[in-house]
């Protein structure tokens, strides 16, 4: 398999650690794409338009060359083509709450805080670091209403789809500059997943395309 993807994406991350937990990691070719290339990035070339119509990473490429995009969606196919371990609760009600938790930043933060927006926001004279810090805020704030209180992850026992979501979305916090010490469930969850391998080896100065650090 080959995953198009950039060191500091968000939704590249979540594919990686979900690669990660299944054990599929070495399986896979890291293939970067560079959001930030001159001219305005790689994902708006011809070549990656033909891997993904949305112009976006991540990208999934099977052996056999089907190509998939979306996080979840390629997640989604992770888990059922390699049930163990299961990124979602087996359970019909912690299985909703899991991919309720992950929707809330899927769809309700991370494309409000996506690079192309920020730099629209940008050119229109607004505040993209603020915006991004409110939006992310509200997002996590109802992250910590959701989440399990006794943890350690955020629905229960297992990491799911909700920590996976969640990891990348508190690193984008932090860069940002939200203070997070108002969400100890997520916190909590974070350093749960801290301890797990999967997570660790998916992080972005562990990519090949990331900067040496100086
Ligand atoms: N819903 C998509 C979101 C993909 C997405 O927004 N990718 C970002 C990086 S995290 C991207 O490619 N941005 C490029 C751009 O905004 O030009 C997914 O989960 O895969």
């Amino acid at each position: 398999m080959k995953l198009y993807g950039y060191w500091r994406s968000s939704a590249t991350w979540r594919v990686r650690i979900g690669l990660g937990l299944k054990g599929l990691a070495a399986n896979c070719e890291i293939v970067p794409v560079d959001l930030r290339s001159a001219g305005g990035g790689e994902q708006r070339s011809e070549a990656h338009g033909a891997r993904n119509p949305m112009a976006q990473v991540p990208v999934l490429e099977l052996d056999d060359g089907r190509l998939l995009t979306q996080s979840l969606a390629i997640l989604a196919w992770l888990d059922a083509a390699h049930p163990s371990p299961p990124l979602w609760p087996a359970d019909p009600w912690p299985r909703a709450r899991a991919m309720e938790i992950a929707e809330i930043i899927n769809a309700g933060v991370q494309p409000l805080q996506n690079l192309s927006l920020l730099q629209h926001i940008k050119a229109l004279g607004g505040d993209p670091e603020g915006w991004s810090r409110e939006v992310i805020g509200r997002g996590l704030a109802a992250c910590e209403a959701k989440a399990d209180p006794t943890g350690p992850f955020l629905v229960g026992e297992e990491p799911s789809v909700a920590d996976i979501c969640l990891v990348p979305q508190m690193h984008n916090a932090r860069l940002f500059g939200l203070d997070l010490a108002a969400f100890p469930a997520l916190l909590r969850a974070e350093a749960a997943c801290a301890a797990l391998p999967a997570f660790l080896d998916a992080r972005p100065e562990r990519q090949p395309d990331a900067p040496a650090p100086h």
